[in-house]
This record gives structure tokens, C-alpha cells and sequence, in this order.
């Protein structure tokens, strides 16, 4: 028979070994060890089991950052549940095609929530709902005791789906990426070597725990080395500095190190602990590398991946980190640069990456043509332009799909335009992405009237925050009296983005 391929197999080797030493340790709650992490996974697992959870069952969650959301993760992972986590910015209206679409077995959501909630509860037969509140309360708490506390982690092939990561995509709708106990393994040892992470490693968590990020990167090296994370509910720069002293490695996005950059207290003293700072998920400025570097004493390391692929490129651990730049292929991914026909390209043409490995994704969730569109000839096919030095060394130059990255979170303009071409007073818009201080980029829709009376913006904003997460929502939005077209009629996206490129400047 073949072995267990239970990612959850491989992190408890090292819980074993970590055994009481610290785990989660944050401001507001009490810290989890190893030993009792494990032993709640093994109580979560157990509750799973006796709900009719069975393996490749959809456990939908939207809560709160706390212990007990890791321990529902891990837990899913033990039982061959798929966990499918949801960003909490998500409205309603969002919600329900992920209910629709993935038909959990079990929903756990935030009680803070609970009322709002109850519309969806209704339309929808979802079999068990649980509660999971910011302080960890709430029934999935309580249905924990008195659960054994020792669980036969349920045998899965290394193909077998661990994860569903939601992505939007150019046509508007989210598609699942489904992520197999093999990609996450492959991808999360790799690393682990890459960077020499180490037992004694102190990790900040700061980063949301319902993206790769936070949830791969971030957490499975920490659980890979038995190492402490300093777990953060969200961002908070403040808090960030005064743990910078107690902590070797951070991991955030663009934001979080423009952020501390405006921090006086940042310095090379502050940061002498420090071995590792990790940026990722929208592109780091030179000049932030720069700055930060003068300010820390300490070069930021950038990396690239997708949800789809888990971490793809990195710079190196040791040797030049170059800004501007996402170092080099991970040792077990393979990519070629190919133009618009799909014909490969030299590598040092401008072209779009498509890679292959252990990482890549089984596919789209209940959605085969999607998933073969995206592949050609077994790589995957980004939708990111690259430029490759005679080094191999490569730099992301531009995007082959209409998405924005704002603050670390991916907007397809797509998603946000057909709720304005919706609206009575819009007759068309085009949504963009700026050059914003904070946030890297920032959304701004572009507006045609449908009529001589200017649209109230207020009120359209107000619109897309009923239906959109608030990140989604434009920053800005402008009026023009057409929008402009090439030959074929098509949007030139590009010249709107010059003319307001001083936006928020
Ligand atoms: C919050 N807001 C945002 C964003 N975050 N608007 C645009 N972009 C954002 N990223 C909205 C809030 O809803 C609020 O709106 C207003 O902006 C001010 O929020 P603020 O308090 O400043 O925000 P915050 O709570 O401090 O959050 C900013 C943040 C956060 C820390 C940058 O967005 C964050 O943690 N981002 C990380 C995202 C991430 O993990 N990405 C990884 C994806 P209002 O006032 O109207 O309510 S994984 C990935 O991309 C790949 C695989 C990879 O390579 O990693
Ligand atoms: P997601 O769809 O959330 O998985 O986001 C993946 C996308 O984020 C990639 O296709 C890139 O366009 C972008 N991305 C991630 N890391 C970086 C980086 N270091 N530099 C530039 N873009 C990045």
C-alpha cells in the first residue's frame, strides 16, 4: 500500500520534536504549545469525523485570526477534508457563490456575523454550521470538549486535494484552485531549505491566514521547524515594531515595509535579532528596498508565487538580492517564457512565464475548461511577464491579465465593472489600477454617464460595498464623457492609467 501522503504527517514530525516549546504565542490569548496544537487538531479531527465529515467533504471557513483557526486548518488537513478559507472582507452576495459553489459539508463562520448571516443560511442546506468569534468562543469550542484527544490521521494520496484557494479571474468569477497534500508538501520543503529556516526561528505572523501567504508560506515553516510564531490578528505596525526585537523573520507584503518605514523607531538596533525580512504578492518598489535597508540595516528578500502555484522564484538566501527582481526558480520548479502564440521564446526575450513542478495545482474546482485554458503542454501558464537574465536570474515586467494588486489583495477590474455597468446612471467604466503611496496600487473605476447629470459617487459607492469586500471598493472614482478606443474598439487601459498615474501622488 502506498505511503500516507498527509501533509499533516510531515509538519507533526517536527510538533513531536518542538513538544512544548511555544507555538502560537499572541497578545490576547493564552499560548498553544506543540504538543497542544496537536492534541486539538487530534480533538478537532475527532468532531470532524463524528460530523459526517468525510474526506474530500468541503469545510467552508470565513473567520477571525485566532489559534483555534489554525487548529480547524490542520484539523481538515488530518481528516482529508478540504479546507476552503474565504477572505472576511467578503460580502454577502459573495458569499453565496462560494457556498453554491463548493456545497460544504461544513461552514464555519465569525458569530459577529451571525445575523447578517442568517439570509444565506436559509437559501442554503448547508448540513453543519459552526461559530468561530475573535477570542476563540463560540460552538466549535465548545463542541471540542471532552473529544479525545488522539486521532489516526485518515490516509491521502499525495494528489489528493488538501486546500481550495480561491482566485478571481478575468472573466469576473472566482475560480477554486485545488491544492493536493503533495503540492503543499513539495512547495513548504523547499522553502524550508531555501531559507534555512531553523528551529529557533521566531516568526511575526501579521499576514491574513486565508491566502497562500499568510496560510503556506508563512505558517508551514513556522509549524515545519517547530518554531514560535508571534501571531498578530492583522497588520499592525505598531505592534509589528515593538515584536521586531523578540522575532527573527517577518513576512508581509509591500505595504507592511512601507508602513514601517514611517516608523522613527525603525533602525538597525531595533532590527539586530532580525535574520530574514520576506516580501511578497505585489511587487516590492527598488526605492523600498532601498530605504529599507538604509533604515533596518537589513535586505528585504522578495519571492513570487501564485495561489495556483504556491512560491515559484526567490531570491537568494545567500548571495545578492537584487531589487526589482524575484531571484531564481525554486530547485524543483521548470518554466519556459513563450509569446502570445505560445511559442517559447530565448530567456532573455520579454515573454509569459509558465512553469511546472511538485507545486502546481490539480485544476480548477468543478471546472475542467477553465483548468485546460490555463495549461498548455503540461505547464501552467502565469499570465505574468517575464524578462530572464544570463543568470537565470528573473524580473516580473508587466502582467498579461487585467489585475490590480492592492496592498497584497488581487482585484480583477472585471468583477468590479459589471456591478457599475449595472447601475442606472453609469452607461460604461474601466477600472484601473494607480500607483497608490500605501497600498502599491490603487483601485480607481473611470465612469461614462449614462446621462448629462453627474452620477452621485457616494451613492455608487456605497453600491459596490454592499456587494463588493471593501478592498475591492475604487479609492477614487472619475468622470470622463467617453473612454478611450483603439481601432478594434477595445479600452485602452493604458493611456487611463498615464492620465491619472498622479492620482495619489
Ligand atoms: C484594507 N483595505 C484595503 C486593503 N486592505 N484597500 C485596498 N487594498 C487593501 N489591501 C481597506 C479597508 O477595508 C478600509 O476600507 C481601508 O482600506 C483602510 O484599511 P486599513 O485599516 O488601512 O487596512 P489594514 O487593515 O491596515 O490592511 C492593510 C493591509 C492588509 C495590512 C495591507 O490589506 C493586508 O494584510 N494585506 C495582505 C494581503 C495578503 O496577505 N496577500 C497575500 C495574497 P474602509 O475604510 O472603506 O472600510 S497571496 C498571494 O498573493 C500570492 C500567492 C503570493 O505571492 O503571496
Ligand atoms: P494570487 O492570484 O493571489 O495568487 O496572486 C498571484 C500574482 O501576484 C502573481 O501572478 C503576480 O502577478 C503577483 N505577485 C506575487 N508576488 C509578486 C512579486 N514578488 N512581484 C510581482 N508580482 C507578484
Amino acid at each position: 500500500m502506498a505511503e500516507n501522503a498527509n501533509f499533516y504527517l510531515q509538519l507533526q514530525k517536527s510538533f513531536h520534536t518542538a513538544n512544548s516549546r511555544a507555538c502560537i504565542s499572541g497578545p490576547d490569548f493564552t499560548e498553544l504549545s506543540y504538543s497542544e496544537l496537536d492534541s486539538l487538531t487530534a480533538q478537532t479531527a475527532n468532531l470532524l469525523k463524528e460530523l459526517g465529515i468525510r474526506p474530500g467533504a468541503r469545510v467552508l471557513v470565513q473567520t477571525p485570526k485566532t489559534p483555534l483557526a489554525v487548529v480547524l486548518y490542520l484539523a481538515c488537513l488530518r481528516s482529508g477534508a478540504i479546507y476552503v478559507p474565504l477572505n472576511s472582507a467578503y460580502t454577502n452576495e459573495e458569499l453565496d457563490y462560494f457556498i453554491a459553489d463548493t456545497e460544504p459539508a461544513l461552514f464555519v463562520y465569525d458569530p459577529a456575523q451571525g445575523e447578517a448571516l442568517a439570509p444565506l443560511f436559509a437559501r442554503h442546506n448547508i448540513p453543519t454550521v459552526l461559530e468561530l468569534a475573535e477570542d476563540d468562543s463560540g460552538s466549535l469550542f465548545n463542541s471540542l470538549i471532552d473529544r479525545p484527544a488522539i486521532h489516526q490521521t485518515v490516509p491521502v494520496d499525495a494528489d489528493d486535494i488538501a486546500v481550495i484557494i480561491y482566485t478571481s479571474g478575468t472573466t469576473g468569477k472566482p475560480k477554486g484552485a485545488m491544492l493536493s497534500h503533495g503540492n503543499l508538501c513539495s512547495n513548504a520543503l523547499s522553502l524550508f531549505s531555501l531559507w534555512d529556516w531553523r528551529a529557533d526561528d521566531v516568526l511575526i505572523h501579521a499576514l491574513p491566514i486565508f491566502h497562500v501567504h499568510g496560510l503556506f508560506v508563512a505558517l508551514h515553516l513556522a509549524l515545519l521547524g517547530g518554531s514560535n510564531m508571534l501571531f498578530l490578528s492583522r497588520f499592525n505596525v505598531e505592534q509589528v515594531i515593538e515584536l521586531i526585537p523578540r522575532a527573527t523573520v517577518l513576512m508581509g507584503v509591500p505595504t507592511f515595509y512601507t508602513r514601517l518605514l514611517q516608523q522613527e523607531s525603525l533602525t538597525p538596533a531595533l532590527c539586530k535579532n532580525m535574520r530574514l525580512f520576506v516580501s511578497g504578492s505585489a511587487p516590492l518598489l527598488e526605492e523600498t528596498f532601498n530605504e529599507f535597508a538604509a533604515r533596518s540595516g537589513h535586505r528585504i528578500l522578495e519571492r513570487y508565487g501564485m495561489s495556483e502555484t504556491g512560491m515559484l522564484m526567490s531570491n537568494p538566501l545567500d548571495g545578492d538580492r537584487v531589487p526589482g527582481t524575484v531571484g531564481f526558480a525554486l530547485p524543483d520548479v521548470s518554466y519556459r517564457v513563450c509569446d502570445d502564440e505560445g511559442n517559447e521564446l530565448s530567456t532573455d526575450s520579454i515573454g509569459t512565464l509558465q512553469v511546472k513542478g511538485p507545486n502546481v495545482f490539480k485544476g480548477y474546482w468543478r471546472n475542467p475548461e477553465k483548468t485546460r485554458q490555463e495549461f498548455a503542454d503540461g505547464y501552467f501558464i502565469t499570465g505574468d511577464l517575464v524578462n530572464i537574465d544570463d543568470q537565470d536570474r528573473v524580473s516580473i515586467v508587466g502582467r498579461n491579465k487585467d489585475l490590480i494588486i492592492s496592498g497584497g489583495y488581487n482585484v480583477y477590474p472585471k468583477e468590479i465593472e459589471l456591478v457599475l455597468d449595472e447601475q442606472a446612471a453609469v452607461q460604461e467604466s474601466a477600472v484601473i489600477g494607480v500607483p497608490h503611496p500605501d497600498f502599491g496600487e490603487a483601485v480607481v473605476a473611470v465612469l461614462v454617464p449614462s446621462s448629462a447629470q453627474k452620477p452621485d459617487t457616494q451613492e455608487l459607492i456605497n453600491t459596490l460595498k454592499a456587494q463588493l469586500a471593501s478592498y475591492k471598493v475604487p479609492k477614487r472614482i472619475v468622470i470622463k464623457k467617453e473612454l478611450p478606443r483603439n481601432t478594434m474598439g477595445k479600452v485602452q487601459k493604458n493611456l487611463l492609467r498615464d492620465e491619472y498615474a498622479q492620482l495619489f501622488s
